[in-house]
């Protein structure tokens, strides 16, 4: 099988959640490190221009959104399976709690008092991307208190769950659920000053911690953008034809489409011909000079596949 390729950057809360799958499966990867701010020429020429990080590569084939990539990870390698206790189903809808309104108090926290001391480019960015164009960072940074009110009585969920069930949500091992929970805490945990004080107050969250911490990101070695795309322009993508009969908006392999993330950002859609289609995901096969023929991969939730 061809290496794993993520590209990422190390302060992305989001890829921390791939980097910490990769550890609990105890894999070998290539780290592919990217810009901070869109400027990634190589990976938009192979994902037709996909905004976010991180994205996985497997030779032609790339997979965008944690949603996706988990369940690409999951079936090509389920031992250790990020579900050792059966608990796909709730944690996929956990994850829309958690990527969503508990990740949206994690970036105000992390970003906002210190948004100050940061390149005002990456802040104003991240500040269209996460709170849209009528975003005020520096209004965020005044309604820490309220935020941290929210986050504070969110992060209780967590700490009641880890201290009735735990030493992990669901029981005895880790599981995908963990992951979830842990991206958000390791971001707050490593860009709020005050995160000791709030951290402190959860005993069980606490001893998780150390825990999940402790699973590690496997084994990377460096890669560089441009030699992901030659890799993706020597492959061939593996992903196979494959159509849904009960899809509900009547897609079929073939139909020309573009895929776009459901963000009030003003994120572009990706334009291909779709590939695979199923309940939870969407491939388009589409072409680039620079990396030949290539399938990239969505998942369903989240994103609008619009026929073109
Ligand atoms: N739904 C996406 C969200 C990814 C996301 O928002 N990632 C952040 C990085 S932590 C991002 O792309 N920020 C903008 C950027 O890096 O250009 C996923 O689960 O992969």
């Amino acid at each position: 099988m061809s290496e794993l390729l993520l590209h990422h950057y190390p302060p992305s809360p989001v890829a921390e959640k791939i980097r910490t799958t990769l550890g609990l499966k105890q894999l070998t990867w290539k780290s592919v490190e990217q810009n901070r701010l869109p400027d990634r020429p190589a990976l938009f020429a192979m994902t037709g221009g996909y905004r976010r990080i991180p994205v996985l590569q497997i030779g032609a084939d790339l997979y965008c959104d944690t949603q996706c990539i988990l369940r690409e990870l999951e079936a090509r390698f389920p031992s250790p399976s990020l579900h050792p206790s059966g608990n796909s189903g709730i944690s996929f809808g956990l994850s829309r709690w958690i990527d969503a309104p508990l990740f949206e108090l994690g970036v105000r926290v992390a970003f906002a008092p210190m948004a100050a001391s940061l390149p005002p480019e990456l802040v104003a960015d991240r500040t269209r991307l996460y709170f849209g164009p009528e975003g005020d960072m520096a209004a965020e940074a005044k309604d820490i208190p309220h935020t941290l009110s929210q986050l504070r009585a969110q992060l209780g969920w967590l700490d009641d769950q880890l201290a009735a069930q735990g030493p992990y949500l669901h029981g005895s091992d880790p599981s995908q659920s963990d992951i979830l929970a842990w991206y958000v805490v390791w971001f707050v945990k490593g860009r709020y000053e005050q995160a000791p004080e709030l951290l402190a107050q959860f005993q069980a969250l606490s001893a998780w911690i150390a825990k999940m911490e402790a699973i590690g990101h496997g084994n990377s070695t460096d890669m560089t953008p441009d030699e992901a795309l030659a890799l993706a322009k020597a492959s061939t993508p593996t992903t196979p034809e494959q159509g849904d009969e009960h899809d509900p908006q009547g897609l079929k392999p073939g139909m020309s489409v573009s895929v776009a993330p459901l963000t009030n950002s003003g994120e572009s859609g990706v334009h291909g011909k779709v590939q695979l289609v199923s309940r939870d995901r969407i491939a388009i096969a589409r072409h680039d000079e620079q990396c030949g023929d290539v399938v990239v991969h969505f998942p369903r939730v989240g994103y609008r596949v619009s026929p073109t």
